[in-house]
């Protein structure tokens, strides 16, 4: 094979609707991050993008939980991830943001296209529609029962608890998200990927000519969806948050999220060049760039279909690969933020990162271990024990066991600088770990171009492990004891110690990729620049020059202790407890509707309801609750005081048509005498509404 000119490596774009767990960075950042410094460290052409996903109904259904907007949930959510996969040493050449004006105009432009040359189709059907929030239920806008697992919250896009995804017709017993309403059906027309039409060309692409070089997950769902026969797809949808579509008479639509944020791709591409002075052109058009989109399980679909279909349609490059991890669970249920069994990468970062000092070399020992565990063909689980053992077992006492013991060898041996290796005295095991070291690099290298992470990792430690038991064989220690009678023997230790350095600087190549920080911390110590961790160095024993002092050993990693471990098990079972009562809690609210004691006709007629309009609105002195307001019934006005000082601010409500109960007698507050009061909707989380007459009616109008 020949190797490609340039790389386009693409990371999942993660939604900005809360923290990303560890299972996130699992499955499309970490082995991403990986495969992109082992190809930096080999001097090719690479630019690795990732960035928010900001549009769907995730955003406003978080901004509905938060009792805020959509706008303001993004930029809440998206520095803090950005944020996070930095501490953990995740490297993107950029991460942007598809609300970006330069993504938008990037996405509107592709579905132009598209549009232009008669690949799309416009077709009217008729879809759940929420008559009290006036809104179409597109996606998670809709719950129901999942027709796969019979999980009764399943979203209308997907079901959460078995991964199917679903189209809102598949639910059983749908109902509005937003309003808790069984919705009605109405007409509406979209645009929509005829997916139907290149089936052949799927056939083809993904079923035999990547067939044995894509993983057997990713080729068994193309194979299956294929199989099943591909049905058109909407690619837009009636919501108010997202990219409009570029069409005349096409208010009120946008593009389908799924159908923006895969051109996120693109648009963070174009940032990038802009921001470097380069030409973003050659990755997305040129045949010789190799594209790789690393994601998770329940993305394969759009990476593996939808976005090559839309790719070849606009005549771009296709993925070369989309390597897919399965699902890993945590402690023996599957990872969930929603129900409380999570680690999100933010505690992690609280937990064990900020905490100490140096703290950075934690935040290898979590790539580390869930490399390790990587769910690259199977689900896989991550339990704090591993955790623990992967850290004390392996890296404690194989990596950095070797290190130390190395260096403090040398500057114990050899006078803190690294000893000459005589020719004249190489034996058999100094052979064989020079030929471990070779080997090592072309294994490491085949298995990191076929995207097997776990096991290129587990060759490094292997690598570490076999030099421990050549100096262990070796015993330079022994041979010092007895170098008065056997002076001699100082030969012995230098290519004892030589070798061992030698291996060391290859340790820190080779482990780079995957401990970043490590391999810095290593650097440090060798007093040797970043330049040493070129690929093409590895292999080499000759790296450090004889006679060249090093520092004084610094410990790599440290020991966790078991305390340590159950701290973080009481501090999930905590978690999923809290989440658990909260549920409850919003439960029992809903089921607890206790309706007021029966009231005849003439009760409710001796009610006089008005619509008012509120002219002026000013705080009360002294009391935070309390607004003082006027409102023209239209035959009078009134001064009417109401506690609605924490929801709303008196400028937003001048000019708010309101119910008043008109015949309430006078009370006084704080002085002032109110004639009347306002009606106001509370919703589950006591948020104050208006009840909409959009201004339409006369003042002075009765309700009945
Ligand atoms: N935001 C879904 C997810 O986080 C979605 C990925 C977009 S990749 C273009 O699972
Ligand atoms: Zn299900």
């Amino acid at each position: 094979m020949t190797t490609p000119k340039r790389y386009l490596v693409t990371s999942a774009l993660p939604y900005a609707n809360g923290l990303k767990h560890i299972g996130h960075l699992a499955g499309a950042y970490i082995p991403a991050d990986i495969y992109v410094r082992y190809l930096k460290a080999q001097l090719r052409d690479v630019v690795f993008v990732c960035g928010s996903d900001e549009h769907g109904t995730a955003i406003p259904i978080q901004a509905m939980k938060e009792g805020t907007t959509a706008q303001a949930i993004i930029d809440k959510y998206h520095p803090i991830i950005e944020q996070n996969f930095k501490d953990l040493g995740i490297h993107f050449d950029i991460y942007h943001r598809t609300s970006s004006p330069l993504h938008h105009e990037t996405a509107q432009e592709f579905f132009t296209v598209l549009n232009n040359n008669g690949d799309l189709e416009i077709k009217t059907s008729e879809q759940y529609f929420d008559e009290a929030t006036q809104t179409f239920l597109a996606d998670r806008f809709i719950k129901g029962t999942c027709p796969n697992c019979s999980y009764d919250n399943a979203f209308g896009d997907q079901c959460e608890k078995c991964g199917k995804s679903l189209s809102p017709d598949e639910l059983i017993n749908p109902v509005s998200t937003l309003s808790g309403n069984v919705p009605i059906k109405k007409e509406t027309s979209h645009w929509y990927l005829p997916l139907n039409k290149h089936e052949d060309f799927l056939r083809e692409w993904v079923l035999k000519e990547h067939k044995n070089d894509w993983r057997a997950n990713v080729v068994g769902q193309v194979k299956s969806w294929v199989d099943g026969g591909l049905q058109p797809r909407a690619v837009t949808r009636d919501l108010d948050w997202g990219i409009q579509v570029p069409v005349k008479d096409a208010a009120g639509k946008v593009l389908y999220v799924w159908f923006d944020a895969p051109i996120g791709y693109i648009s963070a591409t174009k940032q990038w060049a802009l921001n470097h002075g380069k030409d973003w052109k050659p990755y997305w058009y040129e045949n010789d760039t190799q594209l790789v989109h690393f994601i998770g399980k329940d993305n394969i679909v759009f990476h593996a279909i939808i976005f090559p279909v839309m790719l070849k349609l606009h005549g771009n490059v296709l993925p070369a690969n989309v390597p897919s991890n399965e699902f890993m669970n945590l402690e023996g249920d599957k990872m969930s933020t929603s129900r409380g069994w999570s680690i999100e990468m933010d505690d992690y970062i609280n937990d064990w990162i900020k905490k100490e000092n140096g703290g950075e070399s934690m935040a290898d020992v979590l790539r580390y271990y869930l490399t390790a565990i990587a769910p690259e063909t199977k689900d896989s689980e991550f339990t704090w024990k591993g955790f623990q053992d992967a850290n004390n077992s392996e890296l404690v006492s194989v990596l950095g066991n070797y290190v130390n013991r190395t260096f403090v060898l040398m500057h114990k041996l050899c006078n803190g600088k690294v000893p000459p290796f005589h020719n004249d005295l190489i034996d058999d095991l100094d052979k064989q770990l020079i030929q471990d070291i070779a080997n090592t690099k072309l294994k490491v290298e085949t298995l990191l171009e076929g995207y097997k992470f776990r096991e290129a990792q587990f060759e490094v430690i292997d690598l570490a492990r076999k030099a421990n038991q050549y100096m262990q064989k070796k015993e330079p220690w022994i041979l010092a004891k007895y170098l008065p009678e056997s002076p001699s023997n100082q030969h012995l230790i230098d290519n004892a110690l030589h070798l061992c350095l030698q291996l060391t600087a290859n340790l820190a190549i080779l482990i780079n990729p995957f401990l970043p920080f490590t391999a810095k911390k290593m650097l440090h110590m060798m007093k040797v620049v970043e330049k040493l961790l070129e690929w093409q160095n590895a292999g080499r024993v000759d790296l450090l020059k004889v006679g060249y002092s090093l520092r004084e050993p610094q410990l790599l990693f440290r020991k966790i202790e078991d305390e340590e471990i159950a701290n973080q098990l009481e501090k999930l079972k905590i978690k999923k407890t809290k989440v658990e009562e909260n549920k409850s809690v919003e439960i029992e609210k809903e089921a607890t509707v206790v309706l007021k004691p029966e009231i005849v006709f003439d009760d409710f007629g001796k009610l006089d309801l008005r619509i008012g309009t509120i002219t002026a609105a000013e705080k009360v002195e002294k009391a935070d609750k309390l607004l003082k307001l006027e409102v023209d019934l239209g035959f009078e006005k009134r001064t009417i005081v109401s506690g609605i000082a924490m929801h709303f601010k008196p400028e937003e409500l001048v000019g708010q048509q309101v119910t008043v109960v008109c015949n309430l007698a006078p009370r006084k507050m704080r002085g002032i005498e109110s004639n009347g009061m306002i009606l106001l909707a509370e919703d589950k989380s006591g948020k104050l509404h208006f009840l909409q007459t959009n201004g339409i009616i006369d003042a002075g109008s009765t309700v009945s």
